[in-house]
């Protein structure tokens, strides 16, 4: 069983994750707007991406023998200056999630509930890829600086990212994929 305070927590998560979700949609909407549809194609996969991390969590909780509650999704903002300033955003952001997976790891340690603890090292290791991916692509579009031709380019390199199903151990897993 699941103990309350841990499951709380997670179910938060859950929240955090979808409403990561909705920001990435936002922001692939606006970027779309823009005609940037290789940084919009990046930001609908991760949307796709932060909605199976929130599943992940949502199995682990029944898994568990918790109890999901879903809670409302915060609305989103919908302008960026730039795409730059978009993914400013994805990193501050991404640093948030990072702080929270953290608390809740170090939660299940103070709970002794090392099922919930081995759990997290996945989304542990997930979030140095997030803010890693991130900050890669502001490095990128701070080099292309005011040059259309850069910007250009680089959204044709976006839109070449396709989506891998995230395969969490313990949690859901990709149609048809072998137990990891
Ligand atoms: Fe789920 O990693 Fe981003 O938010």
């Amino acid at each position: 069983m699941i103990p309350r305070k841990i499951e709380a927590a997670i179910n938060d998560q859950i929240n955090f994750e979808l409403y990561s979700a909705y920001i990435y949609l936002a922001m692939a909407a606006h970027l779309r707007f823009k005609g940037l549809n290789g940084f919009a194609n990046w930001m609908q996969i991760q949307a796709q991406e932060e909605t199976v991390h929130g599943m992940g969590f949502y199995n682990f909780i029944i898994d568990r023998g918790g109890k999901v509650a879903l809670k409302a999704i915060a609305q989103p903002k919908s302008e960026w200056k730039s795409a730059l300033a978009a993914f400013e955003n994805v990193l501050a952001h991404e640093e948030i999630v990072t702080s929270r997976i953290n608390n809740i790891a170090a939660l299940a340690e103070a709970e002794k509930d090392y099922a919930t603890r081995n759990f997290m090292q996945w989304y542990i290791s997930e979030q140095v890829e997030e803010e890693a991916n991130a900050n890669e692509i502001i490095n990128e579009l701070k080099l292309a600086e005011d040059s259309k031709e850069a910007l250009l380019m680089l959204d044709r390199e976006k839109a070449q990212r396709i989506f891998m199903f995230p395969v969490i151990p313990g949690g859901i897993k990709a149609p048809g994929a072998a137990a990891p």
